[in-house]
């Protein structure tokens, strides 16, 4: 092996703060089949589901993934300054698409998830990557316990937000309008932020000839990610959708590969308050403000201000690439 092969070799180690949830199911079983990355725990938020079911829900995938040896650690139970709002509604009474997968076997950490995130940026400083897939509630938490991780973190994945629109509302998406307070607390703590919103979860889709690629091939997570699908086209049909959009695996796609985005820098931030849009990602693409002083009986604008981008907002992507790379991993596993 040359000193390249090896260098590439080494894994990103990552942690995953999750609320699952079908899609974070698949995101999650990607990560552990993906030897680009080392996940190094998955902490869990409460959102898709309670923080309860969402525990659960964890401790049956990285057991059905045999991965025991994966830390995996219950968070918040609510979000920071509202009601928790969870969507059995897109997910399956259970959250994984109503399928019961066998009893956990891999017991679940014992430390709270924000306190987990900590330990370990301290311990691996400059090297992990977060990937919220969920509300940003524990990581809020994590970064208020203890700011000095903003600049020990190597970088933060965020399945979140969207500059062209919500799914909640005509203004949201679900991650940001679960905890607005905390998604604004994440977006302004100064590390390197890259948003992986609906502007390109929509478009990273598994159309219903891939789901049928993949179910020609066997095994316990291959079957499992086969019947997510099966539900999640069921489940659109109804309301007119064509493919899977594939939010949160596309995160950790981009952890994986950032190539299989584009991203464009820009200031964003969090709507909290808002008669229709509190939860709304709102993005300064010029990253340009006009400055207004008084000016005898009115303002006028005096000057174009410039405002420094917080988050590199991913504004395309290869979805067939990522798709491929979805289905080779979960192949036969
Ligand atoms: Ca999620």
């Amino acid at each position: 092996m040359t000193a390249s092969t090896s260098a590439a070799a080494e894994p990103r180690k990552v942690i995953i703060d999750t609320d699952p949830g079908t899609d974070d199911a698949m995101a999650i079983l990607l990560a552990l089949n993906a030897p680009e990355l080392e996940v190094k725990a998955l902490t869990v938020v409460p959102g898709n589901v309670t923080a309860e079911q969402g525990l659960e829900n964890a401790l049956k995938l990285v057991s059905l993934a045999g991965r025991c040896d994966v830390p995996v650690a219950g968070g918040a139970k609510h979000p920071l300054a509202q009601k928790l709002v969870t969507a059995e509604f897109w997910h399956g009474s259970n959250g994984l698409a109503n399928i019961n997968l066998p009893t956990a076997r891999c017991p679940a950490d014992p430390r709270f998830g924000p306190d987990l995130i900590i330990e370990l940026v301290h311990q691996f400083p400059h090297q992990i990557t977060l990937i919220p897939i969920g509300p940003e509630t524990n990581i809020a938490l994590a970064l208020s316990k203890d700011p000095s991780i903003a600049s020990l973190v190597k970088e933060v994945v965020i399945m979140g937000g969207s500059i062209s629109g919500g799914n909640v509302n005509a203004a949201a998406e679900a991650n940001i309008y679960g905890d607005p307070e905390a998604a604004s607390i994440v977006f302004n703590a100064g590390w390197p932020i890259t948003m992986v919103g609906l502007d390109v979860g929509d478009r990273a889709q598994v159309m219903p000839h891939h789901t049928a690629e993949l179910a020609r091939t066997h095994g316990p997570e291959n079957d499992f990610v086969v019947s997510v699908l099966k539900f999640l086209e069921t489940l659109g049909e109804r309301y007119g959708f064509k493919g899977v959009s594939m939010y949160d695996p596309l995160a950790v796609g981009v952890a994986i590969d950032p190539t299989l985005v584009t991203t464009q820098a820009m200031r964003v931030d969090i709507e909290l308050h808002g008669q229709w849009t509190r939860g709304e990602t709102v993005a300064n693409r010029r990253n340009l403000v006009e400055r207004n002083v008084p000016y005898r009986d009115r303002l006028r604008i005096e000057a174009l201000d410039k405002v420094a981008p917080n988050a590199r907002v991913a504004v395309s992507v290869d979805a067939e690439r990522f798709v491929r790379l979805f289905m080779e991993r979960l192949r036969s596993k």
